[in-house]
């Protein structure tokens, strides 16, 4: 079993590595088409058809959680992924060997951003309710996420208890990784617990190359890009996780309302 386990984890490292961002920390892994346009239309229609209150709506931004929101206590009540968010997706994490190593041996907590132009995402860190590891699958439009460093212990402490109050978080990120609609960013090691993430709240996203965005030559079709910019459209992103804590509570629940 363990050696069929560590013949697994080194297969895996091989095929994930070809995506490597190596111009990164460790380590960051992005793959262009990663699903299909029949995916993404399928994905976008059950994303856009949910009843209206599965949408959290911030105020720079709307949300779906699933398969539900954690516990005051980052507690996931266990109950299953629904099935469209399942497949394909989940199906070819496994191919990938993705999340291979985390405690679920698979994601089991997906966060759906919706960004209209001139919205976006304060940085942040995703904290340690999860497994450090996020597989962000992009659909509908591009975006830039970029990646800023954690500097001083004050800023730590903002970035956990959400009082930004005296914080200038207003420099330059450190590296920016472009994502197309449709392909999968892989964030993992340091780069997840030692940078945070944000996305500007810009309605075009511009200073476009080789020299600004780190992931420029594993881009699918730089195209779109090749005047430096592009103006923002609705873009949604599906974050994968894999939630440590666990209670069979949910299970329980969905028992007692079946009886
Ligand atoms: O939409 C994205 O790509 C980033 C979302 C994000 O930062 C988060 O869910 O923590």
């Amino acid at each position: 079993m363990s050696t069929h386990y560590k013949e697994g984890s080194r297969a895996v490292a091989g095929s994930l590595e070809q995506y490597c961002i190596k111009s990164l920390p460790e380590a960051a892994y992005y793959i262009p088409d990663f699903i299909t346009r029949d995916d993404e239309e399928r994905l976008l229609n059950k994303i856009t058809s949910v009843p209206l209150p599965r949408w959290t709506h911030l105020s720079r931004r709307r949300l779906q959680t699933w398969p539900s929101a954690l516990t005051n206590s980052n507690t996931l009540l266990d109950s299953p992924l629904p099935d469209w968010l399942r497949s394909p997706v989940v199906s070819r994490f496994t191919e990938l060997g993705i999340f291979f190593d985390s405690p679920h041996r698979a994601p089991n907590h997906v966060l759906i951003n919706e960004y209209q132009p001139g919205q976006g995402i304060m940085p942040h860190e995703d904290g340690a309710a999860y497994y450090p590891m996020v597989a962000t699958v992009s659909i509908a439009a591009p975006i830039v996420l970029d990646i800023y460093e954690k500097r001083n212990d004050e800023e730590r402490k903002a970035f956990t208890t959400g009082d930004f109050s005296g914080i200038h978080a207003n420099d330059k990120p450190r590296y920016r990784i472009l994502q197309e609609p449709r392909s999968l960013l892989i964030t993992t090691g340091k780069l997840y617990t030692d940078y945070m993430h944000g996305i500007a709240e810009t309605t075009s996203d511009s200073d476009l190359g080789p020299d600004t965005i780190c992931n420029w030559d594993q881009v699918g079709d730089t195209t779109p890009f090749e005047h430096g910019s592009y103006e923002r459209q609705t873009r949604i992103s599906l974050t994968y996780r894999d939630v440590l804590r666990v209670s069979k509570l949910g299970n329980t629940m969905k028992f007692l309302n079946k009886r």
